[in-house]
């Protein structure tokens, strides 16, 4: 059976459930005791890894290869790797890309929740801050998010619970032997 490392890279807007579906990947992959899962989320990278970066395009973008960075280490050494920054520029996503199946898989999820969802939910409150222009270059609100061009899944979350989703991912795993 395959035992090659991976990355699942999470990107979509703040508050499309990026995190929410890779905390559940990550209790799975835990479970199945297979191989060691690290979790990569954005704002703990944000806080331990780049915590003097701003949200300007060019430190977004080095925000994500770093964390593409230390991915494809994880998953060179036959780990796996979930990442959930926002990511919301191509080039850093493509970056990855190239560096990460050097050494493994790469699987690409674009959790493609609607802005108006994620502004309904504004479970941080960031949303409604950008609104009232509290926050300057608030993605999907006044910065641009570029959906991704080639995702190895597109999640819509109005249609399926973090666990259906997971479930895809994983039947997705299962199709491409990584699992
Ligand atoms: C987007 C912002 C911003 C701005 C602060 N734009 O839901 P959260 O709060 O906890 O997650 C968001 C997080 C985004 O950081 P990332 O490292 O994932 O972004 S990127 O991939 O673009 O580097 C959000 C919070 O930081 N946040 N200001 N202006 N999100």
């Amino acid at each position: 059976r395959s035992k090659q490392g991976f990355t699942i890279f999470l990107t979509g807007l703040s508050g499309s459930g990026k995190s929410t579906i890779a905390k559940v990947l990550m209790v799975r992959f835990m479970e199945m005791r297979d191989r060691p899962v690290t979790l990569l989320d954005g704002d703990i990278v944000r806080k331990n890894l780049s915590s003097e970066l701003s949200f300007s395009k060019e430190h977004r973008n080095l925000n994500v290869t770093r964390i593409g960075f230390v991915a494809s280490e994880i998953t060179k050494n036959g780990g796996i790797a979930l990442c959930a920054p926002i990511a919301p520029y191509e080039e850093s996503r493509q970056a990855n890309r190239e560096l990460i199946s050097r050494y493994g898989g790469y699987i690409e999820v674009y959790v493609a929740t609607p802005l108006e969802v994620c502004e309904q939910r504004d479970r941080k409150g960031l949303y409604a801050k950008a609104r009232a222009g509290l926050v300057k270059g608030v993605t999907g609100v006044s910065d641009p998010y570029i959906p991704p061009s080639n995702p190895e899944i597109v999640i819509d979350t109005t249609r399926l619970t973090p666990a259906e989703a997971v479930q895809e991912i994983f039947l997705y795993l299962e199709e491409q032997g990584y699992i």
